[in-house]
């Protein structure tokens, strides 16, 4: 059954039409182009808002429908190819509207992935065309440099743009401090520093919500992912629950990936906390995570310097000369070596993301280019 959209969407088919409803989440001429590329008769667009056990919500023109995947799709497709809350997907819907059947993902944008939990070999997309993916972590403890290293490389490598949003800030003695801290490892990347409870920062993340952009929420359990969803959507949509006192984890409340339109018109995904993050694939990300040191390495003396034993290592040199700190260095390594142990094994054809599009394509300056060979 085609349930009509919730309150807080605040799109009314009556008035807005069909066609608003889809813009509304973010549709485009780009994305139409490509639901051209999939449509088949009688087949309607439309994009995954919430994820089930085997079932998912989809805001199609008429409003929202739970869908399943089509058996087709659910036989040849690969995990990365099951749909993904973010998605656009093309579907088909029985006249009595009874079945939905999703039979085909419209290509991504970008997909935030990681190698599934425990899982051998298995991919798992946390959120599809996004945006900007919000990393969040919480200023009620001292910064994890190395956690937000491996979130960075992971989201630079879905194709959106990363943002370090650091909560709590009303928990912290000295956050002016946290946030440079931070900062030494961030990059272009910007770091803001915000609380629910005073306020501040605030103003600064907001800036963020534009109309139709969508914007995914990343970080472990207990940092404040889905509080921020609740303040912007402005009622109390996502539960939220107490860190365990002592050692400032999360409860794991969030367990499922969800889609909200907010006021601002931008789309925001809450994600479960993650225990872990492994990477699945990580080159591009890598390089751009590390741009700092690719843009060093251009100067080694040798164009495949490992940056471990070399004369003449422009890496070791800024090491030792106090420019770059030896865990950032070593955090490099370790990164690099769990990519290479990961080689793409998505060799379905299937593109997880498609190219970027030119308003997110941060090229790297010319200096911080790998050499030719290396
Ligand atoms: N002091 C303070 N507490 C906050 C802030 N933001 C969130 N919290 C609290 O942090 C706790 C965890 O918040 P949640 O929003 O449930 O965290 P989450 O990231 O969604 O966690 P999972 O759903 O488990 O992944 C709650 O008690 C919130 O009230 C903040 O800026 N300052
Ligand atoms: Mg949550
Ligand atoms: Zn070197």
């Amino acid at each position: 059954m085609i349930r009509s959209l919730h309150m807080e969407n605040a799109v009314t088919i009556g008035s807005d039409g069909p066609d608003a409803v889809l813009a509304a989440y973010g549709w485009d001429s780009e994305i139409a182009a490509r639901f051209a590329e999939v449509e088949r008769a009688g087949s309607i667009p439309g994009r995954v808002v919430a994820e089930y056990r085997g079932a998912y919500d989809v805001v199609i023109p008429q409003g929202e429908i739970r869908a399943v995947v089509a058996g087709r799709l659910r036989r040849t497709g690969s995990a990365g190819e099951r749909p993904a809350v973010g998605d656009w997907v093309a579907l088909r819907v029985s006249p009595d509207q009874t079945i939905a059947l999703i039979e085909a993902i419209i290509p991504r944008r970008s997909a935030f992935v990681r190698k599934a939990a425990g899982e051998n070999d298995r991919i798992q997309v946390i959120a599809a065309n996004v945006d900007t993916v919000f990393i969040i972590d919480g200023l009620d403890h001292p910064p994890n440099l190395r956690r937000l290293e491996r979130y960075l490389v992971v989201a630079f490598e879905s194709g959106a743009r990363p943002v370090l949003a650091l909560s709590k800030a009303d928990l912290c003695t000295d956050a002016a401090t946290a946030v440079e801290t931070v900062r030494s490892i961030a990059g272009t990347t910007p770091v803001h520093a915000y609380s629910i409870i005073t306020g501040e920062g605030l103003d600064a993340i907001s800036r963020y919500l534009c109309p139709g952009t969508t914007i995914a929420l990343i970080g472990p359990s207990g940092v404040g992912k889905s509080t921020l969803v609740n303040h912007f959507v402005g009622a109390p949509v996502q539960e939220v629950r107490e860190v365990r006192p002592g050692d400032y984890r999360g409860r794991h409340t969030t367990t499922r990936r969800e889609l909200f339109r907010l006021p601002s018109g931008a789309l925001i995904i809450d994600t479960p906390g993650l225990r872990e993050l492994q990477i699945w694939d990580g080159a591009t990300g890598l390089e751009e995570a590390f741009a700092d040191i690719e843009e060093l390495a251009d100067q080694c003396r040798f164009s495949d310097c490992s940056h471990t034993v070399e004369p003449g290592c422009a890496v070791l040199a800024a090491v030792a000369a106090g420019r770059l700190t030896r865990e950032r260095l070593q955090s490099y390594h370790r990164l690099r070596q769990e990519i290479a142990g990961t080689p793409r094994r998505d060799g379905r054809g299937f593109s997880l993301r498609g190219s970027r599009p030119i308003s997110n394509s941060r090229a790297a300056p010319e200096g911080a280019r790998p050499r030719p060979g290396r």
